[in-house]
């Protein structure tokens, strides 16, 4: 990534739009891991794009879905679909872990729905437990609006990131499906999951879910002014929590039964926020 990592945002924001064929998309979507499949029911797909031939986009580091990047037409929205998205512990600086989120506002994007999976750390929430993210706690040690200061076309040095996560989606999303629990998102670099004693720590610090991901991205998106909703979906009790391994077929119905509750929360919400 060079020093110009909202020029070489720009670049991929015009590279979306002749790729495409679409002028202007609506919302972003970020896909963790599990969420794929879900993200393939929510509407007509417009255009697949190699996320890695656009401008500032990594190369894979495996093959298949998660160098995608797809447009699709729902609820009278322009959705851009990204299959996957860099993490620090691979080795990326923020800019790159943000470029996604960038180049989406970039290509017009107004809104960005952030999901990952995450470990839980409230003992209530079952494994395949739904959760809005209602703040974060940015403990990864970096921070995407360091270095050169934004261009003069876009918000300034600082941010504010009070309501980082839009109060008023989080309250339409409750609207859809009334089982989504609330809860606050440690993000850490990762590389390793924690130690029990780490877990009792970010707990005391008032987190309920922790992950390798999106904090950076969200602060990116408010920076540039995006509405950010956060969905986790806990794959596992964090550290020290579970009192016995799940078995399988637990986590694999957990899972399933998300998907369809996750498809129906994600073409309301684009319904919801229609123009
Ligand atoms: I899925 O328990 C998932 N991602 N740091 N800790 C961290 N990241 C995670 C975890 C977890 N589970």
């Amino acid at each position: 990534m060079t020093d110009d990592a909202y020029g070489l945002a720009k670049q991929a924001g015009e590279a979306i739009r002749s790729a495409t064929g679409v002028e202007t998309h609506d919302v972003a979507l970020v896909l963790g891991s599990g969420w794929a499949s879900a993200a393939d029911r929510i509407g007509t797909v417009q255009a697949d794009v190699e996320l890695s031939s656009l401008p500032g986009f990594p190369p894979p580091m495996v093959a298949g879905h998660r160098n995608l990047l797809r447009s699709v037409r729902a609820h009278g929205q322009n959705v851009l679909v990204f299959g996957g998205r860099s993490h620090l512990y691979e080795g990326h600086p923020a800019s790159t872990v943000v470029h996604g989120v960038r180049s989406a506002a970039a290509a017009g994007c107004r809104t960005v729905i952030l999901t990952n999976a995450a470990g839980g750390l409230n003992p209530a929430w079952p494994v395949g437990q739904l959760v809005l993210i209602a703040d974060q706690l940015n403990l990864s040690g970096h921070n995407p609006m360091t270095g050169p200061p934004p261009p003069d076309d876009l918000p300034g040095r600082f941010c504010d990131l009070t309501d980082i996560y839009s109060p008023r989606l989080r309250e339409l999303a409750h609207g859809i499906d009334g089982g989504l629990a609330e809860g606050v998102y440690a993000g850490v670099l990762g590389g390793s999951y924690e130690t029990p004693a780490e877990i009792r720590m970010f707990a005391a610090m008032g987190a309920e879910l922790v992950g390798m991901s999106t904090v950076l991205e969200a602060i990116a998106a408010r920076h540039l002014g995006l509405e950010v909703l956060g969905l986790s979906l806990v794959t596992n009790l964090a550290a020290g929590l579970s009192p016995a391994p799940l078995a399988h077929d637990e986590v694999l119905e957990a899972a399933q039964n998300a998907e369809t509750r996750v498809v129906d929360l994600i073409s309301g919400l684009l319904a919801a926020t229609a123009p």
